[in-house]
């Protein structure tokens, strides 16, 4: 075994640093870079802390999750998989398979480099139902090793009656759409569902404007899924940078939560609106727009015209690369999501996995029609245990904290009712930092004393508090020109753990909610490493990966906290602990 130097040893940390954050970059020799880490002291993640019930192969680094499906009473999941190691590299199309989203098993590889034109890398793509009912996946080929040079493939089941559909035939004529026309080859990826109309298919291709700055979703039309041509004009843009994994798709406008296929229409009868997200490369965050899809223009209109900065995301935390499908078995549009690690390269090298795919999430239009509501699917409440804990109209003081007891939380399902009695000691809000969640929350995080709130849970604590993180909400007084208090949702974790190499910001989003009636409700699953959180029954959402050193398995403690000047009340409160379903034989 050879020892590395103290030099060799900061040079590594610093390229695998950079490493962890590019997941679209070739690295030539990757496996040569994994094989010298291997020489590594051990980590100081503990190994308790790889997650119960979040979606994970056994071993090696995951990013996007690709071509959900349903299919013949099963669930499919194909995701980026580097077979070699625990870092980005060598992608193949990993593919589980459940039948009910929770329990997983792992069967070989969907899509591996076969052809010419994807030699180098299957990268992201989606599945369609075509008109028969045969599935057709259209992925990202990358066929030149030196520029990246990206395609997209096509590829269709082997035996369709397979309902596990484990063999992938790509037909002779591929690629079926290159990068012709000014377009940026190696800014060129990530075909969507296609969606179909008037006798054609189209799908989206997420890109940037060649020597520009400009985020654009070019579309694609064709008649038989196999000649593509681009239609002229973009179906949007906007200046934001590449845009990675677009995702478009109708949501009912009824009011209602049901979800409708992507090839489903607005007409007279049917309010539909649409929903078009992209995954910034430059931000590395999941933006959405809600708007108007015009099929004779091939245009989408977003509602609001300042959707375009980019206010609305999935989710304010540690989510990217999502993709959306349509579950004909319960009617119902499920997101899925990656969450990658924040703890350092070095690390997931040594615990041997990195990334995780947040709990599948059932999306739909809020009856507001601004935004999204989103909430973990019915299925995970499966994996709770029999005896809950919970707290009844218990009223948490100013600078009081209340243990939850009663039952393990380092891998729980907590859900809390709060009732804040009187609103009149809120804060002003800072009107330079209004529309800046993040930053609100990083200069008032949950130990800075507010006004109402911060309350909340601190969740994965240690016994005496030196570790917590805190997933909390606070109050604002209303700003001028309205009457509505602002909700700032958060999660800190700046306490969470006593390693000093983690990347730990606090993520916060504001909560369209009107707390006027004094409540508001926040969910969170907890899961060794991941705390993943909804606020106000699913309007603003948060993941945090958090690596605790003390409050690991048994020595996790859950908390309510009130850090605010007011009382606070948790009309209700119900602790779970999770069960470990059946996760890719681990
Ligand atoms: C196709 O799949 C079905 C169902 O699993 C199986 O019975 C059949 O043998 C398969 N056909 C081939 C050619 O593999
Ligand atoms: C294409 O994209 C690459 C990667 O972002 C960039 O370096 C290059 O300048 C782009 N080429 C043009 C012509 O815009
Ligand atoms: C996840 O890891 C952190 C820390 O390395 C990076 O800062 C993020 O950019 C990264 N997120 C994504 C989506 O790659």
């Amino acid at each position: 075994m050879r020892v590395l130097g103290r030099v060799a040893w900061a040079w590594l940390v610093l390229l695998l640093l950079q490493l962890a954050g590019a997941s679209h970059v070739v690295y030539q020799n990757l496996e040569t870079e994994a094989a010298a880490v291997e020489t590594v002291p051990p980590s100081i993640v503990d190994s308790q802390l790889r997650t119960g019930y979040h979606f994970q192969p056994l071993k090696n680094w995951i990013n996007d999750p690709n071509a959900p499906m349903y299919y013949k009473g099963w669930y499919h999941l194909f995701y980026q998989y580097n077979p070699k190691g625990a870092v980005w590299g060598n992608i193949v199309w990993a593919h589980s398979v459940s039948r009910d989203l929770i329990n997983w098993v792992s069967l070989k590889p969907a899509i591996e480099p076969s052809i010419k034109s994807d030699k180098y890398g299957c990268w992201s793509g989606s599945a369609t139902m075509t008109l028969d009912g045969t599935p057709a996946i259209m992925y990202t080929g990358v066929n030149r090793p030196d520029v990246n040079y990206q395609v997209q493939n096509v590829a269709f089941p082997k035996n369709k009656s397979d309902p596990l559909l484990q063999e992938w035939d790509k037909p002779g004529h591929n690629p079926v759409i290159v990068p012709e026309g000014g377009i940026n080859a190696t800014q060129f990826r990530d075909p969507t569902t296609a969606w179909h109309a008037d006798g054609h298919w189209r799908l989206l291709v997420g890109s940037v404007v060649t020597g520009g700055s400009r985020g654009v979703a070019y579309v694609y039309r064709s008649r038989d899924f196999r000649l593509w041509t681009r239609v002229r004009r973009p179906l949007h843009s906007a200046p934001t940078g590449m845009w990675e994994c677009p995702d478009f798709y109708p949501v009912t406008a009824d009011g209602r939560q049901h979800g409708l296929d992507t090839s489903v229409m607005a007409n007279d009868k049917r309010p539909v609106k649409h929903v078009l997200k992209n995954s910034l490369d430059l931000r590395r965050y999941d933006y959405y727009t809600v708007g108007t899809y015009d099929r004779e223009a091939e245009r989408f209109v977003p509602d609001d015209p300042a959707g375009d900065e980019h206010h609305l995301r999935y989710d304010y935390g540690n989510f990217y690369a999502s993709k959306t499908f349509y579950d004909p078995a319960k009617r119902r549009r499920i997101l899925w999501g990656w969450a990658n690690e924040s703890d350092t390269a070095v690390d997931d090298v040594a615990k041997g996995w990195a990334g995780i795919q947040a709990i599948p999430r059932k999306v739909w239009l809020d009856p507001s029609g601004k935004q999204l509501v989103q909430w973990p699917i019915e299925e995970v409440e499966s994996l709770r245990g029999k005896r809950p804990v919970s707290l009844k109209d218990r009223v948490v003081r100013p600078g009081e904290h209340v243990e939850v007891t009663g039952l393990q939380t380092a891998q729980a399902d907590v859900e809390v009712s709060f009732e804040v009695p009187s609103l009149e000691g809120a804060e002003a809000l800072d009107e330079a930092l209004a529309y800046d969640a993040q930053k609100l929350c990083s200069v008032r995080g949950a130990d800075v004393k507010g006004g109402v709130g911060p309350f909340g849970l601190w969740v994965l604590a240690s016994a005496k508090l030196e570790e917590r993180t805190a997933v909390f909400f606070r109050v604002f007084r209303a700003a001028r020109g309205s009457n509505k208090p602002v909700v700032l949702m958060c999660t800190d974790p700046t306490k969470s753990s006593r390693n000093p190499n983690l990347y730990q910001p606090t993520f916060a989003g504001f909560v369209d909610t009107d707390i006027t009636n004094g409540k508001i409700s926040l969910r969170s699953l907890i899961d060794r490493s991941v705390v993943e959180s909804f606020g106000a029954g699913g309007k603003t959402c948060i993941l945090s990966r958090v690596y605790p050193s003390l409050a690991i398995g048994k020595n996790a403690h859950l908390y309510v906290f009130n850090n605010g000047k007011a009382d606070i009340k948790v009309t209700q409160l119900t602790a779970w602990e999770m069960k470990k379903p059946l996760m890719n034989g681990a």
